[in-house]
């Protein structure tokens, strides 16, 4: 297939939609209330947003439920067509491509080419892939013990909320949606406050592709308030969210005490990535330097804990700074830079937090460690060597642009380091020796590992975590299983066949 053709960034995309959606209708909050949402490359504010709250919410629930029941057009509907209109979603995102990735730039700060080919394009492989399961969605038969025929059917569990991060805009917003909707559920979906633009267009593209009201529905506005009423809410059947582990918690204890609606977790990471004297320097330079600041290192799997052997160390180090040194950095409209700003001015502050404590507690700073520029909120990709288990960089998930470089003599050693984390969502390990690879990917707690590339996720295969990583799986055919229930018919036969 010929690669998809660049299309020219809009540094100033239209901002069509800045309401409620609910029902298949842009409306204003009951409040009244809006909040601003700022370009993160300069400052500056893009537009004021309708502020959904508890009212908003209960609105939205109410509708997503009427969509849900029994003999609605969409409990009606066969599941080929809801795959039809999927992919028809799909096929307007695509059309829309260049525009949408203008947007998520604009809010985000991302590089354009990464809003392209990071987030469009690949949101139009995950709703294909979908798109493609919606008729395949099969039980059992079950031979039990006496006169009886058994099945099972997976079934929709009902109205499902997401509650989602900024990193990733688009791609959050649809690997919670498209798998839900798959499955024939219907949505309640609260995008990140810093980044509300794109997911208030593709509801848009939910309208224009012909799914009925309801079914979808998108609500701007803050996680204290507005997230924290979906995940309490009593008419709410599931919550998916991705975002820090402090808020997972609190998300599953409002599940607990409200109806144990189902929950998934996708939280965050403190990653190992393991580079043995045998590995191809080249390549594990290169796949370490993306694993720690791609997305200005806002990724959840980011490789974050850069583990080399001692033979290579010295060497490793110097490689890495001449890689970061040429890191290009600044204006995400500019197709040159591979780097752009971080999502806003909190973020922006306690990663330079985070990069104080390391210079104060001894980590060697070898490049970077200050902001870049006079305006927006742009971090000099930063690399520290030296670095001891025990320092706060080396513990805290700190979603920016550092790389932090520790030194180890041997694999079990290596292994335990690896493993002392709270955490557990990814793991990469480079070397040439099969056997030490597999060891590697079988003692590590991680949800997925990585074998001489930094390539953590792909549409077909599960994505989650282990430990205080979350749980649950998106993506792939165990994606699918996150938004079904399980259940069991048993038919009395006159005898036994
Ligand atoms: O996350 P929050 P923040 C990590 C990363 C980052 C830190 C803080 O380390 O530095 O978390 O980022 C909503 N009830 N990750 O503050 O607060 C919120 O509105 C319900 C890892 O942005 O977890 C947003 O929509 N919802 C990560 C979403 O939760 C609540 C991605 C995420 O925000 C809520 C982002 C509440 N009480 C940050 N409080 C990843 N795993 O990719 C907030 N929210």
């Amino acid at each position: 297939m010929a690669a998809p053709q660049m299309p020219t960034p809009d540094p100033n995309p239209e901002i069509k939609y800045t309401q409620i959606f609910i029902n298949n209708e842009f409306v204003n909050s009951v409040s009244g209330k809006t909040f601003a949402t700022i370009n993160p490359a300069t400052g500056d504010k893009i537009c004021d947003v309708q502020e959904a709250e508890k009212a908003d919410v209960d609105k939205a629930v109410v509708a997503a439920r009427a969509a849900f029941q029994l003999g609605s057009p969409w409990r009606n509907m066969d599941a080929s067509q809801r795959g039809r209109l999927l992919l028809k979603l799909a096929e307007l995102i695509e059309r829309d491509a260049a525009y949408l990735s203008s947007l998520e730039t604009l809010d985000n700060g991302k590089p354009f080419i990464h809003s392209y080919f990071g987030a469009v394009l690949p949101s139009v492989k995950d709703l294909t892939y979908f798109a493609g399961w919606c008729d395949k969605i099969t039980g059992k038969t079950i031979p039990v013990d006496g006169p009886y025929f058994t099945y099972t059917r997976l079934e929709p569990i009902g109205v499902c909320g997401g509650i989602i991060p900024w990193n990733f805009p688009i791609n959050m917003f649809l690997s919670k949606m498209a798998p839900a909707l798959a499955t024939g559920n219907t949505v309640v979906i609260k995008p990140a406050e810093q980044t509300p633009l794109t997911a208030l267009y593709l509801a848009s593209l939910v309208k224009e592709a012909g799914f009925p009201p309801g079914v979808v529905n998108v609500l701007p506005g803050f996680g204290p308030t507005c997230g924290a009423h979906i995940a309490e809410h009593m008419d709410v059947d599931k919550v998916a969210f991705t975002g820090s582990t402090e808020v997972g918690k609190i998300i599953q204890a409002a599940a607990g005490q409200s109806n144990l609606k189902r929950v998934s977790l996708e939280l965050g990471g403190k990653s190992p990535l393991i580079v043995f004297s045998d590995a191809d320097l080249d390549t594990a330079v290169e796949e370490a330097h993306n694993a720690a600041f791609f997305n200005q290192g806002q990724v959840c799997c980011a490789g974050t804990r850069t583990f080399v052997q001692e033979g290579i160390y010295d060497d490793f180090v110097k490689r890495s700074v001449e890689r970061a040194k040429k890191r290009t950095i600044g204006n995400p409209f500019d197709m040159r830079n591979e780097h752009g700003a971080q999502v806003d001015q909190d973020m922006f502050d306690k990663v330079m937090r985070l990069i104080d404590t390391g210079k104060n507690q001894g980590a060697k700073l070898q490049h970077g460690g200050s902001r870049h520029g006079d305006k927006g909120f742009f971090i000099q990709p930063t690399v520290f060597s030296d670095v001891q288990d025990d320092m706060t960089i080396a513990k805290e998930e700190i979603f920016g642009p550092v790389m932090s470089i520790f030194k180890f003599k041997d694999i079990n050693e290596v292994i335990d380091r690896a493993n002392n984390t709270t955490y557990g969502l990814s793991a990469f390990v480079f070397t040439k020796d099969i056997d030490k690879a597999l060891t590697i990917a079988n003692s590590v707690q991680a949800g997925t590992v990585s074998v001489n590339c930094f390539h953590p996720t792909a549409t077909q295969a599960p994505f989650g975590g282990f430990k205080q990583s979350g749980h649950g799986r998106e993506l792939g055919e165990y994606g699918v299983h996150e938004y079904c229930e399980v259940k069991t018919v048993t038919v009395k036969l006159s005898h036994k066949m």
